[in-house]
């Protein structure tokens, strides 16, 4: 990938992408942009790319060891199929990788959930719902963990679920 920085150095200048949203092919990003929009939403540095898992090995490997001395604090990966590209991430890197599995086309995205879920002991993914849902989820997850060290992004968080107990306030029933 020519846009990867190959520094060894952490870098936490402003601006630069604390979570990066990664996915197996361009025909994920109708799921995987529902992440990029949750951040994008909060404000939330984010870098966001193809990282195929069987059709670029090598690339998925070099993002996962510099994605730390660039300074990412999360990784979202979603992925279709026999989904590879969240676990063989969370193997290449300690940092915590957010997994989406993408609705495949045959089997809705069942086998795409269960490839990422069961993770063996030792090695976790957080895994996350089916589709939209999920990649929306999983930005949120990353803004839960990034608020913890950040109070202004934590009024935001608090501010989004008070706006959702209000909406939630007030449905009403055709009856
Ligand atoms: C996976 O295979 C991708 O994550 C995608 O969900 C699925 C199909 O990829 P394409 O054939 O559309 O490129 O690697």
């Amino acid at each position: 990938m020519s846009t990867l920085s190959t520094s060894d150095t952490p870098s936490a200048a402003p601006g630069n992408p604390l979570v990066g949203v990664v996915m197996g092919s361009s025909s994920d990003w109708d799921t995987m942009q529902h992440a990029v929009q949750m951040l994008a939403h909060f404000g939330v540095a984010h870098e966001a790319r193809v990282v195929s898992a069987h059709r670029m090995p090598d690339d998925l490997f070099a993002y996962a060891e510099q994605a730390g001395p660039r300074g990412l604090q999360a990784i979202i990966a979603g992925a279709g199929g026999a989904a590879h590209l969240p676990g063989m991430m969370a193997a290449k890197t300690p940092l915590p990788v957010l997994g989406v599995p993408v609705t495949s086309r045959h089997l809705q995205g069942v086998d795409s959930l269960h490839s990422i879920v069961q993770m063996p002991k030792g090695v976790p993914v957080a895994t996350f719902a089916i589709g939209n849902a999920g990649a929306a989820n999983a930005a949120l997850f990353a803004v839960s963990m990034l608020a913890l060290h950040d109070p202004s992004l934590a009024t935001k968080l608090r501010a989004f679920r008070a706006e959702q107990t209000e909406a939630a306030r007030a449905m009403t029933l055709p009856v």
